[in-house]
């Protein structure tokens, strides 16, 4: 098969929600010669938009984006050796510190969001669920991350959001990162009320707003 054919057998099954084609026609695009940068900036990412796309308009649901996501993990664990390899690190847009608050061990849409940042090329450091404040405040001044995503799904944990902000201030770190918010009782005003930079309401709309907020 050409290489032409083989970027949009990737874009394709990406889009279409089949990880082991995605995975098989980037393997078998590596080996027909094409350069990892042209695989991910030519046809994942704007294949991952598509399915934001096709997410937002009501045409795909939640279990098409999450495994359109693992195709584009999957591809990437091949593609990323390779990078290194070619000393062609891809500059991440941004570097975000994410988990669910204290209190709270709803995981699903924090991975969802988690995942869908690091297929957008973001560097992701996932706390998981039940994080504690300080946990958050550490690995931001330990890592670097110019973001924090805080996601709470009980009316009850929200306030939690509101502490890691203050405790980022305290530690003097609050000007060094955006936060970002959001979880199924948050919402703008709450997100306005508490300080955060911005609220998504999905993970399609934390992709944009990351890359709003990292600049
Ligand atoms: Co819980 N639960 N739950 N639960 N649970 C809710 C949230 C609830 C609304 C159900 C209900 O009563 N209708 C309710 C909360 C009520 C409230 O406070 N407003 C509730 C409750 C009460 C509880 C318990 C207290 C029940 C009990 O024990 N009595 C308990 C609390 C445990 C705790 O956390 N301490 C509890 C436990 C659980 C399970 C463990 C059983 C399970 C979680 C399993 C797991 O995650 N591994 C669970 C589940 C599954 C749910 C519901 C049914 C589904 C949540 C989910 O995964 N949705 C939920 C009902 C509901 O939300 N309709 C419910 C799918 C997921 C993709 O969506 O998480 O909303 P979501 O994430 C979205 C957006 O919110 C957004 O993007 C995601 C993708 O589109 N988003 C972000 C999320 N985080 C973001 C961060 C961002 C940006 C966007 O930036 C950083």
């Amino acid at each position: 098969m050409m290489p032409d054919e083989l970027l949009l057998q990737i874009q394709t099954s990406l889009i279409d929600g089949d990880p082991d084609a995605t995975l098989e026609a980037t393997r078998k695009a590596l080996a027909a010669g094409v350069e990892p940068l042209r695989i991910i900036n030519g046809v994942l990412v704007p294949g991952m938009r598509i399915v934001g796309e096709k997410f937002s308009c009501g045409e795909y649901f939640l279990p098409n984006l999450i495994v359109s996501a693992n195709s584009m993990k999957l591809a990437m664990q091949v593609l990323e050796p390779e990078l290194r390899a070619r000393q062609q690190a891809v500059a991440p847009p941004g570097t975000v510190v994410i988990g669910t608050v204290r209190g709270d061990i709803h995981e699903i849409g924090k991975s969802l969001v988690a995942t869908m940042l690091s297929a957008n090329g973001f560097a992701v450091h996932d706390l998981g669920v039940d994080v504690p404040v300080e946990k958050f405040v550490d690995t931001v001044r330990d890592s670097g991350a110019n973001l924090v995503g805080l996601s709470a799904l009980l009316t009850t944990t929200m306030g939690v959001q509101k502490l890691v902000i203050e405790e980022l201030a305290r530690a003097g770190l609050r000007d060094r990162v955006k936060v970002m918010v959001g979880g199924a009782p948050v919402s703008r005003n709450w997100a306005a009320a508490i300080g955060a930079d911005g609220y998504a309401e999905d993970a399609v709309g934390a992709i944009d707003l990351a890359r709003r907020l990292a600049g």
